[in-house]
């Protein structure tokens, strides 16, 4: 506890890394890509969107206990970080968790309407309390609450009847409730000869109930490995294998024994991922629900993350949490049905769909692939009346814009190594509208970052090379569990640089501006090949901060690389996020 307290004003005070802190508690996030061998691909190709749920006797806690609201991720509200509720009083709750508005018909209605190709519900989550009838241990919501239904019978029935996948979250290495105990990563005594009375007479034989007793399931997600042995994870995979050949097994098992990998959550990457893998994310802040939690992705931020998610490579899975009465909240609802209302209209941008060849989101949105066509989904669109597609080197048939099914053609031009594709004044899509290409073969593309003469171009650390300081990825929780992730270079020293190769449209001033943490003040030297340098003074925040550094001339368009220094100022505390240019019209 004290540790995680003192580490936690750590990161509020200053952002550092600390990924082993996060693998103790978390556990760590390793997973083979076994998918393919196993011939169990067809869920994530097919169906690229998911429903993830959170639900449990902590929805009915919702953060607020004995008058007090905790802020962070509901399902852990019994945590030592959180209120830290002692076992007793909170399988006390199970008494007044009645969900009778709980209603899986409308639930799978609701997934239906969003899109979304399967549903994955907690059927145990840390807290120990199964959400499902266990035969195993009472503290379920059968034989341990006034609802006394099994939600999951319900919810896998609605699924199966309505042709969608079905598979259950089941949290194997965390159980906080149960008397025999767990292997809490934070705890200082590990006390293996409970962990493996718990494993033997629980995690074993309720994975085998859920594995046979709700039909067919199409995934076990298992979270949190911790400190687990391989033979027991193996003993887990073995069960799943056994009763449920085709479902997968998520990266956190442990070991490397899943199917394919998770992204640190809430986490839409910004360069393509090989393999198989999956974005787990959330329609506001907690996976659990939590009363004060009112920071909902509105329908386009929710297309954006899935689309890009599709456009790296990955398969989107989205988090609702029900309420205490079971119904799902009216604003995540909302969302969904109103972004699956254009996931109808446009089924085939994201279904079914292949990586972005440009291996990153463009300043205008981003690109599936299917065969020789692209789908274009324009995030933002160009005042300019123009989209400037850099790099694409195959021989073009048509360019339309779809406007649900009407399609119409667009005048396109190309101009050393750029496609010009002419727009309509109005977007026909308010959320996202959709340019289809059609290829005369395969898309071969030149994928160095490019700016066009209108739309800013913001390039992250990821992209850049580095000499003499380190590309280092930054993971940091705003809210207790609530993890956010960032790319970003730090380490400067004398004669460190930065350098982000980029190719320009056109020569001209550009706005450059740089995102940073740092303490005190900075001066940064930024300089093209071609032309001027900026050096300037600015300050920093303890938080990322954007400032301004001037105008920088590029002597003449095409590839060129930006070099950016640290002139003065305190180099240990500096961590360099991104680099924005605009050109000066
Ligand atoms: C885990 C759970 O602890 C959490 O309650 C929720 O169920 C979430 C989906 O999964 O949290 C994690 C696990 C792994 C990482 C981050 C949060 N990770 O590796 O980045």
């Amino acid at each position: 506890m004290q540790r995680i307290t003192f580490f936690m004003f750590l990161i509020m005070i200053f952002p550092l890394s600390y990924s082993q802190e996060m693998n103790e508690m978390w556990g760590e996030q390793i997973s083979g890509l076994n998918v393919q061998d196993a011939g169990r691909g067809q869920l994530f190709r097919d169906g690229n969107y998911a429903m993830f749920i959170h639900w449990g006797l902590y929805s009915q806690i919702a953060n607020e206990w004995k008058g007090k609201t905790y802020y962070g991720i509901g399902e852990w509200i019994m945590n030592k970080n959180m209120a830290n509720i002692p076992v007793k009083e909170y399988m006390e709750v199970a008494k007044d968790f009645n969900p009778v508005k709980f209603d899986a018909e409308g639930i799978v209605q609701l997934a239906k309407d969003a899109g979304m190709k399967y549903i994955i519900i907690t059927s145990k989550h840390h807290d120990g309390f199964s959400m499902y009838h266990s035969k195993v241990n009472m503290f379920n919501i059968v034989d341990a609450t006034p609802f006394a239904r099994d939600p999951m019978k319900e919810l896998a029935q609605a699924c199966k009847n309505a042709g969608l996948g079905f598979g259950f979250y089941y949290s194997h290495n965390q159980d906080w409730t149960n008397p025999e105990g767990t292997i809490m990563p934070e705890e200082s005594v590990d006390d293996p000869a409970s962990f493996e009375s718990y494993f033997k007479y629980k995690c074993l034989p309720q994975v085998e109930e859920i594995t046979t007793q709700y039909g067919r399931i199409e995934l076990v997600w298992f979270d949190t490995p911790g400190r687990i042995s391989r033979e027991k994870v193996q003993q887990l995979v073995d069960i799943v294998r056994k009763n449920q050949p085709q479902a997968y097994i998520s990266g956190r098992v442990g070991h490397g024994l899943g199917d394919y990998t998770t992204l640190g959550d809430m986490e839409v990457p910004v360069r393509n991922h090989d393999g198989i893998w999956e974005t787990v994310d959330v329609t506001n802040d907690s996976w659990g629900y939590a009363w004060y939690d009112q920071n909902w992705k509105n329908p386009k931020e929710i297309l954006m993350r899935l689309i890009s998610t599709v456009a790296r490579g990955g398969t989107y899975m989205l988090n609702i949490g029900p309420k205490p009465d079971g119904s799902i909240p009216e604003q995540a609802a909302y969302s969904l049905r109103k972004s699956g209302e254009w996931i109808h209209r446009y089924p085939q941008v994201v279904y079914g769909t292949d990586a972005s060849p440009w291996q990153h989101a463009l300043p205008w949105g981003d690109i599936t692939v299917k065969d020789k066509k692209l789908f274009l989904s324009v995030y933002e669109w160009p005042a300019s009346g123009k989209i400037y597609l850099p790099g694409l080197q195959t021989d073009i048939v048509s360019v339309e814009i779809l406007a649900g099914k009407k399609r119409s053609k667009l005048k396109f031009s190309k101009e050393q190594g750029w496609t010009i594709l002419e727009l309509p004044c109005i977007p026909p899509e308010e959320l996202v509208s959709v340019v289809e290409l059609t290829l005369k073969d395969k898309a071969k593309v030149e994928t160095t970052q490019a700016i066009d003469p209108y739309m800013p171009l913001i390039l992250p650390a990821d992209f850049a090379e580095t000499k003499n300081c380190r590309k280092n990825k930054k993971q940091w929780m705003e809210k207790f569990g609530e993890w956010k992730h960032v790319m970003q270079i730090d380490q400067w020293k004398e004669g460190s640089a930065a350098i982000w190769e980029i190719n320009f449209k056109e020569a001209g001033d550009y706005m450059v501006e740089l995102t940073y943490s740092g303490k005190g003040k900075l001066v940064w030297t930024i300089e093209s090949e071609t032309g001027t340098k900026i050096q300037n003074q600015q300050n920093s925040s303890a938080i990322y901060h954007t400032f301004p550094f001037g105008w920088l001339n590029i002597g003449k368009s095409g590839k060129q690389k930006i070099t950016v220094t640290l002139q003065e100022g305190d180099r240990n505390a500096v961590s360099l996020m991104s680099l924005k240019l605009k050109k000066v019209n």
